[in-house]
């Protein structure tokens, strides 16, 4: 079997030229933490991320996915893009008014952007190699896991906050796999379970990161319960928030980038523009005042056409308006103005129920804080009219009834 290790500089040197920030080769194995993963799913913690269920036995192990009749995947390419750009300021960052979006979400959608790229590089290997059959180009949503074969390929280590973190960029990076037939690393490398150490840091007895977890999300080192965390919740949940864990989401709207704030790796980081422009942030994407998306020249959180353009390309179009109009409203009820009570009452009257419930849950807040009598007259004539019963439930809950 021919081993073709001597290809290694090349396709990294491709992969910068195509504005990958790290490019590693690991051997096709079971995943480090296979079994992890498996108990993680008995346990239910995939909650509403039903297709974390699929192809289990893919997952564990990437030789699976290779087609029916092709030749086997022998190699592991992880690749890894930056996207850190600068720090939010804390005076953005904490500033309630304002709607906090993860970082990961300021440019377009890292998915769109990269996955072509990915069957570049795989087309610049079967240049070299003669192969006639596509690689497998994965980015997020594939069955791999991902921060492991980062991790196996020598560029990154899992911290604590669950994050691959890189020694010199910290965890703001986005992680890819492609896996191919062709043997690109030395048969006589020790198995995954045990990948070698290249440049690996480690947590040591730092647990910033768990201790900073507004949601307590972090059930120990290295094991995060999606069911309590901002960024699950956010974006992939696509069902009513937990009360209990509301006020814990202050102003961040969509994703949750606080495990990462605060980790050491991170805090050293000089700012940057991303290799790949799309990732550049769109400055109304970092931390939009909460009511202007309510304003009528463009009232972006309550007409979908508004929402399209103004999130066209964006990762943040993933929960959908009524999606995001939820997440506003939990952050409008944090901040608890009086000056939020108008918004309140229009996502109040909000066509889907999901809104509706949290932005009852807002205007309670206000009341309870500042006995607004535009909230408590809203509420009530909401109890008279509202059909659906959790969002009249929430209504009477706002009502303190
Ligand atoms: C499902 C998912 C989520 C879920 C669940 C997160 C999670 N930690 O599992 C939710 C929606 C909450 C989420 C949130 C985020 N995500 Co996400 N997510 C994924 C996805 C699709 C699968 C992850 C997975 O398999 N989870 C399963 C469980 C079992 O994993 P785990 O709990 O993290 O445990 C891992 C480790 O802790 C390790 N482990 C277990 N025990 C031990 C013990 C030791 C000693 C060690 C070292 C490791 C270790 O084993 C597990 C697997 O590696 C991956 C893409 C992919 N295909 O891998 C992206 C991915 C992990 N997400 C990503 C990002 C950017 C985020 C957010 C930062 C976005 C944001 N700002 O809101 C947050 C970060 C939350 C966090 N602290 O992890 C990036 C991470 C990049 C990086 N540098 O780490 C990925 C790789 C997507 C990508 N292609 O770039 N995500």
């Amino acid at each position: 079997m021919a081993n073709w290790a001597h290809l290694q500089p090349a396709i990294t040197q491709e992969a910068r030229r195509l504005g990958f920030d790290y490019c590693g080769f690991a051997p096709v194995r079971e995943a480090a933490h296979a079994d992890f993963f498996a108990g993680w799913l008995a346990a239910g913690r995939a909650g509403e991320m039903t297709y974390l269920e699929r192809n289990q036995e893919k997952r564990r192990d990437p030789a699976r996915l290779a087609e029916h009749g092709a030749p086997p995947f022998r190699t592991v390419i992880a690749l890894g893009v930056n996207y850190h750009q600068f720090d939010l300021p804390p005076a953005v960052r904490d500033d309630p008014s304002r709607g906090v979006i993860a970082a990961y979400a300021w440019g377009d959608d890292y998915h769109d952007m990269i996955r072509p790229l990915l069957y570049e590089l795989d087309a610049f290997i079967r240049h070299h190699t003669g192969r006639t059959t596509l690689g497998k180009c994965l980015v997020d949503t594939g069955p791999v896991l991902e921060r492991d074969w980062a991790t196996a390929a020598g560029f990154a280590f899992i911290g604590k906050n669950c994050c691959s973190i890189n020694l010199d960029d910290g965890s703001w990076h986005f992680l890819a796999t492609i896996l191919i037939p062709e043997l690109l690393v030395a048969d006589a490398m020790p198995s995954a379970r045990t990948p070698v150490p290249r440049r690996h840091g480690t947590c040591g007895r730092c647990v910033r990161c768990l201790a900073a977890c507004p949601t307590d999300a972090f059930v120990g080192p290295y094991d995060l319960d999606p069911l309590r965390c901002i960024s699950y919740w956010t974006i992939e949940a696509r069902e009513v928030i937990p009360r209990f864990l509301r006020p814990a989401f202050g102003n961040r709207i969509f994703g949750c980038d606080i495990c990462q704030e605060v980790c050491p790796y991170n805090r050293r980081l000089r700012n940057r523009t991303p290799l790949m422009d799309a990732l550049r942030a769109h400055q109304e994407r970092v931390a939009p005042p909460l009511l202007q998306g309510f304003e009528p020249t463009f009232p972006y959180w309550l007409e979908e056409a508004a929402f399209s353009e103004r999130f066209h390309g964006s990762p943040v179009k993933r929960p959908k308006r009524h999606g995001m109009l939820r997440n506003v409203c939990v952050a409008l009820g944090n901040w608890a103005e009086p000056v939020a009570t108008p918004a309140l009452i229009q996502a109040l009257h909000d066509p889907h129920p999901l809104p509706r419930a949290h932005a009852a849950w807002g205007l309670g807040q206000v009341l309870a804080q500042h006995h607004d009598s535009r909230a408590g007259s809203a509420l009530q004539r909401a109890l008279e009219s509202e059909e659906d019963g959790r969002v009249a439930e929430e209504v009477r809950l706002a009502l303190g009834s």
